[in-house]
């Protein structure tokens, strides 16, 4: 079966703002690189400090697991099509995601929760997404749909929502706000 055009939206939406950061259409370890750069300057944490490494380090071996299941024809890059489905094997069966995604998850989620009290709130959200380019207004409302009302999303609520995000057909499910676009 074909990917939806509504699934096809989101994911090309992930792949175009968080992940080919220099917007050459493919991902490879340039954006990586690029990626770190920009969180860490975010956080204020200067090349060489323990959080820049671990940084790195998170974002690099996701690289490589993201290189290794999704670069198909090995040639160090990762286009739309790999990337689709990729994705879409991840919706077929979620409980079976591959090591990279479930790092990036975490990852994403630890980013955002700059405070470390195990979930985040709108201001950490904000200052994450907006830091990939978006616009703060659309990123605080998207917060709002996504928490449904709540002050705070923990760890065990983002993980369903990030399924959701992944999976779901359903324009309205709060999953699909997770990345701080609140239309597709
Ligand atoms: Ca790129
Ligand atoms: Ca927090």
């Amino acid at each position: 079966m074909p990917i939806s055009d509504f699934r096809k939206k989101k994911l090309l939406y992930v792949f175009n703002v968080f992940f080919d950061v220099n917007q050459s259409g493919t991902i490879d370890r340039k954006d990586f690189e690029l990626a770190i750069e920009k969180i860490c300057t975010l956080r204020g944490w200067k090349a060489g400090s323990a959080p820049y490494i671990k940084t790195f380090d998170s974002m690099i071996q996701i690289w490589d697991g993201l290189r290794q299941r999704a670069d198909s024809n090995k040639d160090g890059q990762v286009s739309v099509d790999e990337w689709s489905s990729m994705w879409d094997e991840y919706a077929k069966n979620p409980e079976n995601a591959l090591d990279w995604q479930t790092q990036y998850l975490r990852f994403m989620f630890d980013l955002e929760d700059a405070s470390g009290d195990g979930s985040i709130d709108i201001d950490e959200f904000t200052s994450v997404c907006s830091c990939y380019g978006l616009e703060i207004g659309e990123c605080k409302e998207a917060f709002h749909k996504m928490a449904q009302g709540k002050k705070e999303v923990s760890y065990e609520q983002f993980v369903e929502l990030w399924k959701q995000f992944f999976m779901s057909e359903n324009i309205s499910e709060p999953g699909n706000y997770i990345f701080g676009k609140t239309s597709f």
